[in-house]
Formats: C-alpha cells, sequence, structure tokens
C-alpha cells in the first residue's frame, strides 16, 4: 500500500529560492514516477513574509490545488512555530519538513521515505559516516554549528549526530500525540521535538543525507550579529527544554 505523506515547507522571505526548489519538487514527486510508492502532499507553511514568497508559491498551488496547500499567518512565529501549526494541519499518515532553499534536494527526500519502514520517524543528518555537504557555510557558521551540536550531545545524550538538519518525517499520530507539548519556535524546535520523542521511547532513526549548504545568505542569519543573536536564543531554548519536566 502506497504510504500518503505531507510535506512541510516552512518559509520566511524566500522568494527568490523557493521557486527553484518547488520546480524540482512538483517536478520530482508528481512528473517521474516518483507517486508510485507515496502520495505526497505539500504543505506551505508561511508566516510574516514581506516580499512575495506567497505569489510564487501560489503559481504552483493554481497548478496543483489538492497537493499544494498554502498556509501563512502573520505573526511572527519562527521557522518552529510555522511547523507546529502546520503539523496540526497534518491528515496524511506521515508528516515531514524540508527547508525552501532546497538544500535537500527531491530525490534525498524520497530516500528519506523510503527509510520510514515501520520506524516512528526518519531524520536526515549531516554529520555521519556517507553524508556529503556540499557548498559549505562561512567558517563563522560553521564555528556556530560545531558548537550547537557539541552543547547538544552533551546536554541531551541522545544518540543523533545532527538534530539540526532541515529534513525530517514522522509518523503523524505520534506528532499529534506529542503536539501539545511542543513550545520551542526557534532554530532550537527541532531539539524539543526529538528530546520528547526520545523520552517517550519512539523509534525515530537517523540518516546520512547529501545537503547543499544554501550559497546566498539564509534569511534567518543574515549577519554576524543576527547569528550572535540567534545563537543566544538557541542556546537559552535548549537549556529550558532540557530542564522542564516532560510528562
Ligand atoms: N515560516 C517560517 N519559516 C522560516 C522562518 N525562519 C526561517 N524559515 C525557513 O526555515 C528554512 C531554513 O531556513 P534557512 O534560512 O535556509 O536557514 P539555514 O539553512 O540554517 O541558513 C527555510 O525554509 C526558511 O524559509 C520563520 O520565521 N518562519
Ligand atoms: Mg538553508
Amino acid at each position: 500500500m502506497k504510504k500518503t505523506v505531507d510535506i512541510i515547507i516552512p518559509a520566511y522571505n524566500e522568494e527568490k529560492r523557493i521557486g527553484v526548489m518547488l520546480a524540482a519538487y512538483v517536478k520530482f514527486f508528481f512528473r517521474e514516477g516518483s507517486d508510485q510508492d507515496f502520495v505526497v502532499r505539500f504543505l506551505l507553511a508561511l508566516n510574516g513574509c514581506t516580499d512575495d514568497t506567497r505569489g510564487v508559491v501560489e503559481r504552483f498551488a493554481s497548478t496543483h490545488p489538492k497537493q499544494i496547500i498554502i498556509y501563512e499567518w502573520k505573526e511572527a512565529i519562527g521557522k518552529g512555530g510555522a511547523i507546529h501549526r502546520a503539523f496540526g494541519r497534518a491528515t496524511s499518515e506521515y508528516v515531514g519538513f524540508v527547508d525552501a532553499d532546497n538544500s535537500t534536494n527531491p530525490k534525498e527526500f524520497f530516500r528519506l521515505l523510503g527509510a520510514l519502514d515501520d520506524h516512528d520517524g526518519v531524520v536526515a543528518s549531516r554529520w555521519m559516516a556517507g553524508s556529503v555537504v556540499n557548498n559549505r557555510h562561512s567558517r563563522l557558521r560553521r564555528l556556530a554549528s560545531v558548537l550547537f551540536r557539541t552543547a547538544v550531545k552533551v546536554i541531551f545524550r541522545m544518540s543523533y549526530h545532527d538534530t539540526q538538519c532541515g529534513a525530517k518525517v514522522f509518523r503523524t499520530a505520534v506528532i499529534k500525540e506529542i503536539l501539545p507539548r511542543l513550545r520551542v519556535q526557534d532554530m532550537a524546535f527541532d531539539v524539543e521535538l526529538l528530546y520528547i520523542l526520545h523520552k517517550l521511547n519512539k523509534d525515530v532513526i537517523e540518516t546520512p543525507t547529501v545537503w547543499n549548504d544554501s550559497q546566498r545568505g539564509s534569511s534567518a542569519f543574515p549577519s554576524p550579529w543576527r547569528l550572535l543573536r540567534s545563537g543566544m536564543r538557541m542556546f537559552t531554548s535548549i537549556f529550558t527544554i532540557r530542564f522542564r519536566k516532560i510528562s
């Protein structure tokens, strides 16, 4: 039987990147026969965009109205907040998410789906044997990433090599079960998600991926100053997650 999957695409001011990404995903999932194993829908989760992201995604939704659904929230709810709200809208058997900048190409996301078997979830990893990272970020971004990864390893003691990769997929029933407990809206939301699943003994595996760091800078971390601020917020979040009681 085919698995049904809702793939959330969070997007904040992505008019320059999301068109290329969506074109690639639509071609792969709707035209090249990859829908033989999976029935896929895309849930676009926009919030606070001040550019024409909405106009770009509407062009795709108009040709695939049943398979591309647009949600837009005005509030500054962050990537995590947008994904939480879209989790609430998911109706397929599985729900995942992927970044709007094509850092995970459709073939790689398809590989992630292929690893699901009977697991509760699969997360893509950039830091395992077999992982490949192309067009690497600036040294500063990489340093921030190493520091964050080390802190998460020490504080949470989970088996994951990479909690932050933007490509993940889970059994929807499991997500709905934990959804009321998800609070973190900033970029540390992945850590909270994985930690709660881990504490509840859910079966979430990690698999190596091919990843392309965006050549154009991230909209979320455009300057060293913003990177520092986001980094501080993420560190505060991980301490809150670790020391909060999970019931
Ligand atoms: N809805 C929403 N999406 C966001 C927000 N911040 C970042 N994103 C999305 O999250 C994904 C990852 O962000 P990106 O800028 O590529 O981060 P990077 O890969 O770490 O540089 C992209 O699809 C962004 O559009 C936000 O505040 N709201
Ligand atoms: Mg990116």
